[in-house]
């Protein structure tokens, strides 16, 4: 299939650096593409580490006990989260990588939802990014769904979006931000009360 000129190229953007990706995404914006094949491929992430992989649990103590006993990780975080409907601890493993256990605290959660659906199981891959919102505004420019208009609080002061699992082959992206990162405040929609996009 023939690779159509993309929206950077013809408009005569270099997009080398990340930097210049971020500037160029708040000026580009391109039809949604029909499939990841079409998407403008010259814009790209600044993705710093994969920084957790989401795993689904229906309690999460049994969880940590199974990856801290015998899957051999270590505690370092944990805390609930009223905004996500969910309960949290992340596991540490050897070299710093790092599972994210998830449990519902509704039933009204979406991690509720997702277990009631698929079982318990892999739910999310986290994709640690220097700017939340740049690199909503890069992902936004290929056509691809964003789930929240800004970004939300996530685990340990973190600011966090989602990519439509649809757009990104069927695999839930989540984007992070660690805190102190860059200077960014959490929208004023993005508190319980608040809306979708
Ligand atoms: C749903 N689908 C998934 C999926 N969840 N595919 C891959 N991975 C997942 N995790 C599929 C589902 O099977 C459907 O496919 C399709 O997406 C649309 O389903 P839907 O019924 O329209 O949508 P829902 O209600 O299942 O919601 C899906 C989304 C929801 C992704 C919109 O889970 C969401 O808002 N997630 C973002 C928030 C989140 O996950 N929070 C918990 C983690 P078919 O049947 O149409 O083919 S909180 C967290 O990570 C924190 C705090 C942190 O990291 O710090």
């Amino acid at each position: 299939m023939l690779r159509r000129p993309c929206a950077a190229e013809s408009s005569g953007w270099r997009l080398s650096r990340p930097g210049a990706a971020a500037i160029a995404a708040s000026r580009i914006r391109p039809p949604p593409p029909a499939t990841v094949m079409d998407m403008d491929l010259a814009v790209g992430l600044e993705v710093l580490a994969i920084d957790h992989v989401g795993v689904a649990v229906a309690d999460l103590d049994v969880a940590i006990s199974l990856y801290t006993g015998p899957l051999g990780g270590v505690l370092t975080h944990r805390e609930s989260n009223p905004e996500q409907e969910v309960d949290e601890a992340m596991i540490a493993f050897g070299d710093g990588a790092t599972v994210q256990l998830i449990a519902p605290s509704s039933p009204e959660s979406t991690i509720a939802k997702f277990i009631d659906r698929n079982g318990p199981g892999l739910q999310q891959l986290a994709f640690r990014v220097p700017d939340v919102v740049a690199a909503a505004e890069i992902l936004r420019g290929t056509g691809m769904r964003l789930l929240y208009r800004e970004p939300r609080p996530g685990s340990a002061g973190s600011l966090i979006n989602f990519v439509h699992p649809k757009d990104t082959g069927g695999v839930l992206v989540e984007l992070v931000q660690l805190p102190g990162a860059v200077a960014g405040t959490v929208d004023a929609e993005t508190t319980p009360s608040g809306g979708t996009p």
